[in-house]
């Protein structure tokens, strides 16, 4: 009997027993965090029940609604914001928070006060619902100083102050990839057990990639740089091989096979979209993180993505993120358009 694959097979590392680890190493921590986390992966965990059966449950098709960005809202999405709201407030250590789903940020009552904001998009990708294509959550986290009152200020600020971010996605397999600003770790849930385990522990994104990753339907509305780039991609000038293209249209799904093989993914700005897409605070943010804290980078074709200063709760911005390498391509190409 092989004894060491038997112990690797039972000792399981949770979600829950991963953070009380990192708890323990900060004697003063009082456990929100270890609070907060637990109520998201809670959201995380219906989710994903209702996202599997809601071929079954009849949970897919339009609710009726249109939401905030002018897009149809599916009845999962309504369900999705309405789980991770309850979760969230019924932590009792949250203060604001911000779905991609709500007009306004939401302020939570005094009693069930605590110090963290976050920001979420609860199903993003939803489009791809009714054809089974992965989806997921993303989420990010501010904290705020102790025993002061919220204001929306505490959201509207850059993404590197951040304290923690990451995305559950629901596909082939459920998995959540989470940072706290120490590396990026992924957790695979076990549904028999109904745990996170940590399978993807300490993810780097390799430092150059053989994929990109772009909405081309797009092309002919793109500026300069971002086309010059995806041309350098699919005909290579210095004898290396063309890259190929992947590109499912859902950020979870497209980031996360990007952190786990490399390359870039980019969701650039265009004619008809000066600020691109996607949105800074729960979209563009917590990939950015993500992808910096597994060593690769994102750019806003000005500036690192981190460094953005939103001034809205659902800001866009132009976003290409991935291999260190291959940002620093394009960093190039809109450094070299800067000097013209
Ligand atoms: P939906 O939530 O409407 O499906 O949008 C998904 C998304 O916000 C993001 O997950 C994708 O990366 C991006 O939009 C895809 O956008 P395009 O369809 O314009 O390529």
């Amino acid at each position: 009997m092989d004894h060491a694959a038997d112990a690797h097979r039972t000792d399981l590392m949770t979600i829950t027993r991963y953070v009380l680890n990192e708890q323990s190493k900060h004697p003063e921590s009082r456990g929100d965090f270890t609070i907060l986390l637990s109520h998201i992966v809670l959201g995380c965990k219906f989710v994903c029940t209702a996202v599997n059966k809601a071929g079954l449950a009849k949970l897919i098709g339009l609710a009726g609604e249109t939401n905030v960005q002018g897009e149809e809202q599916k009845k999962l999405d309504v369900l999705s914001n309405e789980v991770f709201i309850k979760a969230l407030v019924s932590s009792g250590r949250t203060c604001i928070l911000v779905s991609e789903e709500d007009e306004e940020a939401t302020f939570v009552e005094p009693a069930l006060r605590g110090k963290y904001c976050v920001v979420f998009d609860p199903l993003d990708g939803s489009s791809n619902i009714d054809c089974g294509v992965s989806i997921g959550t993303i989420f990010g986290i501010y904290a705020i100083k102790d025993g002061v009152d919220p204001k929306i200020e505490d959201v509207l600020q850059p993404g590197k102050n951040m304290v923690a971010a990451g995305y559950c996605m629901y596909g082939s397999s459920c998995t959540l990839v989470l940072s706290t600003g120490k590396g990026v770790n992924g957790f695979t849930l076990d549904p028999s057990l109904g745990e996170f385990i940590l399978t993807h522990p300490d993810i780097k994104i390799p430092k150059k990639g053989k994929i990109y990753s772009v909405n081309e339907g797009n092309a002919k509305n793109w500026d300069g740089p971002t086309a010059k780039y995806v041309e350098k991609c699919k005909y290579p000038q210095d004898g290396l091989p063309a890259k190929s293209l992947r590109y499912i249209g859902s950020m979870v799904a497209d980031v996360h096979r990007t952190l786990l093989y490399g390359g870039i993914f980019l969701y650039p700005a265009d004619k008809k979209s000066p600020n691109g897409k996607l949105r800074v605070l729960y979209e563009v943010f917590p990939m950015s993180y993500l992808m910096e804290q597994a060593g690769g980078q994102a750019f806003t074709g000005k500036q690192r993505a981190l460094d953005l200063l939103p001034t809205k709760i659902h800001e866009r911005s132009p976003i290409f993120l991935g291999s260190y390498d291959d940002v620093e391509e394009i960093k190039a190409l809109y450094a070299a358009e800067g000097q013209k």
